[in-house]
């Protein structure tokens, strides 16, 4: 009496089969960064349609197992992150799991604070605060999009020194161990610009958090990350509260 319905449902059937074929049988002899065949040979190979190809192309596409490049073609995409709510640096964070951090620094330099970033750091309005934005990536796949501000203070001569891993530095340099923090994570759609420097289509979800870092009793940190939506979870113990 349905015959939509119908209709539906084996169409759906269908790009899942072939979503899966794809998976298993090209997708899984490919490293992340390489390109997965033209659909016109998986047309041949998978012995489907164009569209059925196209459409699962599309569903692992929106699971962020693969992704479209403009005129490039369509790549496997690179490492996902399982990250622990932990206090920990980028840099470290991706070498305790086997991946290279990389760090490319975007723009530094001594501002004022405006209100809401000297509040966060328990400063005057207008007080000195290092500001440093960072692109992070992870073997080479931009991961997240960092900006932070430092008390200038806390940081004397911060701008002269290569700024791939500030806790390392703030360790070394500074004596300054990081001993606690406070964060919240919330979501946020990629606007043009986060869109551009993380490689992502626009619009597509990110996942945001905003950290204020403590050594010891001081505060020496107020930074907010955007990470890709589609590289990055983050997973948490919980224990009862109450
Ligand atoms: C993490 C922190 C960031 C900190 C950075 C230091 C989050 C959400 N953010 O990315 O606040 O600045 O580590 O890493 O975890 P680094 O020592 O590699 O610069």
């Amino acid at each position: 009496d349905h015959p939509t319905d119908y209709s539906s449902v084996l169409l759906t059937t269908k790009r899942a089969r072939v979503r899966h074929l794809l998976e298993t049988q090209v997708i899984c002899d490919l490293r992340p960064g390489e390109a997965i065949p033209s659909e016109r040979e998986l047309v041949r190979r998978l012995e489907v349609s164009r569209v059925t190809v196209r459409h699962a192309i599309e569903d692992l596409v929106a699971e962020g197992r693969l992704e479209k490049s403009h005129g490039r073609g369509t790549f496997v995409t690179g490492p996902r992150i399982e990250s622990r709510l932990h206090l920990m640096s980028f840099s470290r964070e991706m070498r305790a799991r086997g991946l290279e951090p990389q760090t490319r620094v975007l723009d530094a330099c001594e501002v004022p604070a405006v209100v809401t970033v000297a509040e966060r750091l328990g400063l005057e309005a207008g007080t000195p605060v290092v500001r440093v934005e960072r692109l992070r990536l992870a073997d080479g796949n931009p991961m997240a999009h960092e900006t932070g501000f430092y008390p200038a203070a806390s940081f004397p001569g911060l701008l002269e020194l290569d700024l791939s891993s500030l806790y390392d530095i703030f360790a070394r340099h500074y004596g300054k161990r990081v001993t606690s923090g406070e964060q919240e994570i919330r979501a946020e759609a990629a606007d043009t610009a986060q869109a551009n420097v993380l490689g992502i289509p626009r619009r597509a979800p990110l996942l945001v958090q905003e950290r204020v870092t403590f050594a010891g009793k001081e505060t020496i940190e107020f930074a907010t990350s955007h990470y890709r939506g589609d590289r990055y979870r983050l997973q948490m113990d919980l224990t009862p509260s109450g």
